[in-house]
C-alpha cells in the first residue's frame, strides 16, 4: 500500500510494532489531524484532547500564529549552529528574560537536555561560587520525581521500569520526600555539599500531586538560608498550565534556575530553556555547553510566537477558571461514586484517582472507554488519570467533556450501588 494511501488504524499500528523500538505502551488510537482542542483519527472520528501531548500543545493543535512564524522562519534561515551569530537568537533571549524576569537564557531542545543543563550549571556553581570540593557536589531531588530520560537523570529516578538495568548511575543525589520541609532541612544541615535543590512545582508523572500550600516558599526559604539553589522543572507546570504563568507563581517563589520546555514552543517544535539571573549563568564559559540545534532561528522563531499566544489570549487566567469549574463538577460527580476517590490539581493540569490499585487496569480500561466516547486521556500510573485539555479549551467545550467524563465514568460504577 502506498504511504500517501489512508492508512487504517491497524496498519498504522501494525508499522510501529514492525518497525519501532516498543517504548511506549499507546492507547489504540491513530491520530491524522490535530486542530485547537480536537484531534481526529485516520478514520476520521473527532476527539477532545485530555492530555495535549503532556503539556506540549497548551495553546491548541497546529496554533495558526505559531505555525505562520514556524513556516515564515523556516523558508529564511534554518540553522546556524552557534558557530555563527544570526539575527533572531538575541531577540528571542531577549523577550524570553524579560517575559519571565532573568539576566540570562541557555536555549536547548528537549526537555531532559534543559535538566541536564541545569544541573551541570548547578554543580559548576557550588564549585566555584560556594566552594564545594571538587566532585564533591550533591543535588537534592524529590522522590516519585520525574524529570527526564537522560542516564543521569533516571540515576535518581525511583521508577524502577524508567531506573533498572540501565547503570551505572550518575552519583551526586540525595532523595528526599516529596512535600516534606523537615526532610529537606534535615539533608542541608546533614551535608555542606548540596548545590542545588530540584523539584517540580507539582509533581505531573507521580499523578499530578499537588503540594501543601506554602512548600514552594518555604522551600526557597530553607535553600536561601543554606545557600543552595532553587532549582525549578516546570516543564510539564509551566507556560500557564495550572492557571499561573509558572507554578511557582501561585506562591510568589523566584527560582535561582527556572527550567522550561514543552509549551515554550506550543508542541510545535522542541525548544527547551533555562534561565538564570547572572551570578548563576555566568559559570558558562565559552566552550563549556552547547547543542547542534539549542537556540536555532526556528526555535527561536515559534517560541517567542508561543509566548505571545500566551499572553493575547489570556490562556493563564482562562486555565485558573477552567480548572476550577473542572474540579468543582468532578467533585460533585465523586461524591457518590463508587470508582471514583479524588480529584486534584491546578488550573487544566488535573488526576483523578480511581479507586483501584497500582496494578488495576480500570484506568485503563476508563480511557479506552472514554476513547469510544470521544475523549483522549491516559493513566498516568496504574490508577490514575491525568486530564490536561490545551488551555485554549471554552468553558463550553469543558461542559460538554465534563459530561463526557462523568458519563463514562457512570459505565464504571458498581450497580449495586447505584440503586
Ligand atoms: C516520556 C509526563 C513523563 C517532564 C518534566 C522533564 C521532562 C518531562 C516535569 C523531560 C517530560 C514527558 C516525557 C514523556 C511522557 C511525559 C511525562 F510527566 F509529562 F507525563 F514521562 F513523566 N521534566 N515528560 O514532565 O522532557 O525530555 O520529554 O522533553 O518520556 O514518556 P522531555
Amino acid at each position: 500500500m502506498s504511504v500517501l494511501e489512508k492508512t487504517s488504524s491497524q496498519h498504522a499500528i501494525d508499522l510501529e510494532n514492525k518497525y519501532g523500538a516498543h517504548n511506549y505502551h499507546s492507547l489504540p488510537v491513530v491520530l491524522n489531524r490535530g486542530e485547537g482542542v480536537f484531534v481526529w483519527d485516520v478514520e476520521g472520528k473527532r476527539y477532545y484532547d485530555f492530555l495535549s501531548a503532556y503539556s506540549a500543545v497548551n495553546q491548541g493543535h497546529c496554533h495558526p500564529k505559531i505555525l505562520s512564524a514556524m513556516m515564515a522562519q523556516a523558508q529564511t534561515l534554518s540553522l546556524t549552529s552557534r558557530a555563527f551569530y544570526n539575527d533572531i537568537l538575541g531577540k528571542y533571549e531577549k523577550y524570553v528574560n524579560e517575559y519571565f524576569g532573568y539576566d540570562k537564557l541557555l536555549p536547548m531542545n528537549t526537555g531532559a537536555e534543559a535538566v541536564e543543563t541545569a544541573i551541570k550549571i548547578c554543580r559548576r556553581w557550588g564549585y566555584e561560587k560556594k566552594g564545594i570540593a571538587e566532585n564533591k557536589a550533591e543535588i537534592i531531588v524529590c522522590k516519585n520525581n520525574f524529570h527526564g530520560r537522560t542516564t543521569t537523570i533516571i540515576s535518581f529516578s525511583n521508577d524502577p521500569v524508567a531506573r533498572e538495568n540501565f547503570g551505572p548511575y550518575t552519583h551526586g543525589f540525595i532523595k528526599v520526600e516529596y512535600d516534606n520541609l523537615a526532610e529537606l532541612e534535615e539533608a542541608l544541615i546533614s551535608d555542606n555539599n548540596v548545590a542545588g535543590f530540584l523539584v517540580e512545582p507539582i509533581q505531573g508523572e507521580a499523578g499530578v500531586y499537588v503540594p501543601a500550600e506554602g512548600y514552594l516558599r518555604k522551600a526557597k526559604a530553607i535553600c536561601e538560608k543554606h545557600n543552595v539553589l532553587f532549582i525549578a522543572d516546570e516543564i510539564q507546570t509551566g507556560i500557564a498550565r495550572t492557571g499561573k504563568l509558572l507554578a511557582v507563581d501561585h506562591e510568589n517563589v523566584k527560582p535561582d534556575i527556572l527550567i522550561l520546555g514543552k509549551a515554550l514552543s506550543g508542541g510545535a517544535y522542541p525548544v527547551s530553556a533555562v534561565l538564570a539571573n547572572n551570578p548563576v549563568m555566568d559559570v558558562i564559559t565559552p566552550g563549556s555547553h552547547g547543542s547542534t540545534f539549542g537556540g536555532n532561528p526556528i526555535a527561536a522563531a515559534v517560541a517567542m510566537a508561543a509566548l505571545d499566544v500566551v499572553k493575547d489570549e489570556k490562556l493563564a487566567e482562562n486555565a485558573f477558571r477552567l480548572g476550577e469549574l473542572f474540579r468543582s463538577e468532578l467533585n460533585t460527580y465523586i461524591e457518590k461514586s463508587s470508582i471514583c476517590k479524588l480529584v486534584r490539581g491546578k488550573g487544566l493540569l488535573n488526576a483523578v484517582v480511581i479507586n483501584e490499585t497500582d496494578e488495576s487496569d480500570a484506568a485503563w480500561n476508563i480511557c479506552l472507554r472514554l476513547k469510544e466516547n470521544g475523549l483522549l486521556a491516559k493513566p498516568t500510573h496504574g490508577n490514575i488519570i491525568r486530564f490536561a485539555p490545551p488551555l485554549v479549551m471554552t468553558e463550553e467545550q469543558l461542559l460538554d467533556c465534563i459530561s463526557i467524563i462523568t458519563k463514562t465514568f457512570g459505565e464504571f460504577e458498581d450497580q449495586s450501588l447505584q440503586n
